[in-house]
């Protein structure tokens, strides 16, 4: 570690409680002047660090920038070899690909401020703007058969509803089959893909990719989804109060961010029972209720919505299937990635 990630470590383990220059500077066997000069640094890194005569520096707990040390506090079971925090990043999928690629090991996670090119399901794109968000990738070397891959996309919705629901409270319902909604906005997005080995074709690893809006103002989302997107703490109804409850108990975006990895390490140990089902069903959105199915790939979604038939979402399958019944009574099991629903 350097000197600078071991300031930040001290100061991330002790927010908002003061530590002394001459403290810091005997536990890390430097000058009080480099220490000096790394508090500036990190300053100018947007950490808001406060200093205070004869108590000396504490991390003010407001400061919410994505770091290594601000999520290892708050992780059960990892080390820091396996966490990667960068400013900005076309797509952490894409680099968490390339590392897999290069052997990176199971549970290894990508992490970025922003991404340039946020790639969302066939082919769309997930805006993730800096500082207000959180997107990330983990590497996953399935335990399982492969073929219940799809069921990672599930699995991780769950993770990422009991995450928001512990750290801040927040219940999050789960659209089929991989969108977060609060409030009847999207908060998160998932997107599940597979890294092949280049001869035998068989799936090597998972790259499981989350986007969360945590504190995205509503008004800086771009026109097209502003009316569908929201954030945890930019939504108007909940904007005042959980943003005066994350800044007096200090959440920030690495402690969310470190309950999802915890979560959904926990969840990947039980991937082969299914017990995650149960709670996805639950937290469904749209059973019971009516949608319409529309065809993956369509461009005029309006068109095809005025011609798609009305279905009824009446379960949800142990592969992570929707079984729909249409209004003839008939009924089908629709499987991910090939439809998008909008509710009727
Ligand atoms: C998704 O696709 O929602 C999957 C998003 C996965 C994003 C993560 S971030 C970390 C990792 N690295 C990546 O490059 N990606 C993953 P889909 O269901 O296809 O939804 C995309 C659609 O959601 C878009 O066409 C927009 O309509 C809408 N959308 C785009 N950005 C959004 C946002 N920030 N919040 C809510 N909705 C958004």
């Amino acid at each position: 570690m350097t000197t600078k990630e071991k300031v930040l470590q001290a100061l991330e383990l002790n927010r908002g409680i003061s530590i002394s220059g001459q403290e810091l500077a005997e536990q890390l066997q430097v000058s009080r002047a480099a220490i000096w000069k790394t508090i500036e640094e990190l300053r100018k890194e947007g950490y808001v660090i406060n200093a205070m005569t004869n108590k000396g520096y504490s991390l003010d707990s407001e400061t919410d920038v994505l770091s290594v040390q601000g999520i290892l506090p708050h992780l059960k079971n990892h080390d820091a070899q396996g966490i990667f925090v960068y400013k900005t990043l076309e797509s952490t999928n894409q680099t968490a690909k390339k590392m897999a690629l290069e052997g990176a090991s199971h549970g290894t996670v990508v992490l970025s401020e922003e991404q340039t090119k946020g790639k969302g399901r066939l082919g769309r794109s997930f805006f993730s703007p800096a500082s207000s968000g959180i997107y990330m990738s983990l590497i996953l070397k399935p335990n399982f058969d492969v073929t219940k891959s799809v069921l990672i996309t599930t699995a991780a919705s769950v993770a990422v509803c009991r995450a928001m629901e512990k750290v801040l409270g927040i219940q999050g319902e789960i659209k089929w089959v991989n969108d977060i909604y609060v409030g009847g906005k999207k908060v998160c997005g998932i997107l599940t893909e597979a890294v092949t080995h280049f001869e035998t074709g068989q799936i090597e690893y998972l790259v499981l990719g989350i986007g969360i809006n945590v504190s995205t103002p509503e008004e800086d989302f771009p026109s097209e989804i502003k009316g569908v997107a929201s954030s945890l703490l930019g939504s108007r109804q909940e904007a005042t109060h959980l943003k005066e409850k994350s800044r007096l108990s200090g959440i920030s975006r690495n402690q969310l961010a470190a309950a999802v990895i915890n979560e959904m390490m926990a969840i990947y140990e039980e991937m082969d029972a299914r017990k995650f089902m149960a709670e996805y069903r639950s937290r469904s959105m749209i059973l019971g209720r009516e949608i319409r199915v529309i065809p993956s790939g369509t461009v005029d979604i309006s068109e095809a919505l005025a011609r798609s038939p009305v279905a009824e979402a009446i379960d949800i399958d142990e592969n992570g299937g929707l079984v729909v019944r249409y209004e003839d009574g008939r009924k089908d099991t629709l499987s991910s990635g090939e439809i998008s629903i909008r509710l009727a």
